[in-house]
């Protein structure tokens, strides 16, 4: 006899975690819809290989317009789709951003959630679909570390403030109307297919062009903040076990490491054979090769942020305890991955 596929909808399918989450899900024998925002430029890039799988997209893998801003556009998608699983990986997820346009982070990162969650319950689906929404470590901001799933939440920026309306409306629905309903509450994470305008990716692209002779420095920020960074597709594997959970809950994906800004940057250079000197203070500090003397790192206030989260070290002993879940890629290896992705790429 032929099981039915279980059939999963994420919500930006487009992202570093939604393209991987895709593949895994397709891996795992899903069919997988995904929301794709219009845009005036094509932005499948992660995703086109596996588009353009005659095999695949034919049976198992759909993108649809839309936009997690417009309920009637959800409403319409679910009640087609039918979903087993919904993935709420959209959002406009970079913090500095956030602090620029703060209305449409909140009601992307915020009000869409509650969108999802309505749309599950008006279309009387609270039996068949399970709901996970993209919480993060940003909602901790300068709590003690390490965090965990019993940490106060304190935010310090408009993202994490909006991401955690989105976190506790989806406790609320769990409770209320007893929708499968779970929040991954992701520290960050990384790869060779992250945004371009977060720390790390820019790093690894700079570090990359820099080794080729394409670029003579990076320009940062804040080099002391410190981050619990893992590898992005140990995490999707997280976000595919918080669903597979016979009763929905509330868990926190970390590495249980932390590292600052100034030894990825120290560990991505190391990689091209470069040790990184500092030089000097603040705003005015300095990375050089010690050989040649050129500087290969400085400093722009225009990276630094209107509030900063220094210090996030999650504790994820509750996934590893409950899931079995645990990473796999180091930081060295995943540091490694990325620069030799841009090495090859550019
Ligand atoms: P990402 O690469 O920035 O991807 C975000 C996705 O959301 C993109 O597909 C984007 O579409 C889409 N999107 C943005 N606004 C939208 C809207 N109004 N309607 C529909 N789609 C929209 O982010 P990521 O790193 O994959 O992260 C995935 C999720 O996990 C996000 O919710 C993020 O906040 C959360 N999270 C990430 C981390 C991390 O370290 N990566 C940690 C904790 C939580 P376009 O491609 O068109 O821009
Ligand atoms: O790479 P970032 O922009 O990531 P951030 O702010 O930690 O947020 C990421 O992780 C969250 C989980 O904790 C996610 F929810 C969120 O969606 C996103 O994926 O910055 C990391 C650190 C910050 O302290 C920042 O001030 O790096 C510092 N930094 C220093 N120079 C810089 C730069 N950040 C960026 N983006 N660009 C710089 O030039």
């Amino acid at each position: 006899m032929i099981k039915n596929k279980k059939v999963a909808l994420i919500s930006g399918v487009t992202g570093q975690d939604g393209s991987l989450l895709a593949r895994f899900l397709l891996k795992k024998g899903y069919i997988v819809h995904g929301i794709k925002r219009r845009s005036s430029s094509f932005n499948t890039s992660r995703l086109d290989d596996v588009y353009q799988d005659e095999s695949i997209k034919k049976k198992n893998f759909f993108l649809h317009y839309g936009d997690v801003t417009d309920s009637l556009n959800l409403l319409n998608l679910v009640s087609k789709v039918q979903p087993d699983e919904i993935y709420n990986l959209a959002a406009q997820s970079h913090v500095k951003v956030s602090f620029e346009s703060p209305e449409y982070t909140a009601n992307t990162d915020g009000l869409g959630a509650l969108r999802f969650l309505e749309v599950i319950r008006s279309l009387n689906l609270v039996n068949k679909t399970k709901f996970y929404q993209a919480s993060t470590s940003e909602m901790f901001g300068n709590s003690a570390a390490p965090q965990n799933e019993k940490t106060a939440l304190s935010p310090e920026s408009p993202y994490g403030t909006a991401k955690l309306y989105a976190y506790w409306i989806t406790k609320n629905y769990r409770k209320a109307y007893n929708i499968f309903a779970s929040n991954g509450i992701l520290f960050n994470h990384e790869g060779p297919v992250r945004g371009e305008t977060f720390v790390t990716r820019k790093i690894t692209m700079s570090v990359a062009r820099i080794y080729k002779g394409l670029d003579h420095k990076i320009i940062l920020g804040n080099l002391n903040a410190k981050r619990d960074w893992g590898d992005a597709e140990d995490f999707v594997r997280g976000m595919w076990k918080i669903l597979q959970h016979k009763q929905p809950d509330d868990f926190v994906l970390a590495t249980g490491k932390s590292y600052t800004v100034r030894q990825f940057v120290e560990a991505a250079f190391n990689l091209i054979g470069i040790k990184i000197k500092w030089i000097g203070k603040g705003i005015n500090e300095i990375g050089i090769d010690p050989y040649s003397k050129k500087i290969l790192v400085k400093i722009d206030k225009k990276y630094f942020r209107p509030n900063e989260v220094d210090f996030l070290l999650g504790d994820y002993s509750k996934a590893k305890k409950i899931l079995k879940w645990a990473p796999k890629i180091s930081f060295n290896q995943m540091v490694e991955r990325m620069v030799l992705s841009d090495i090859k790429s550019v």
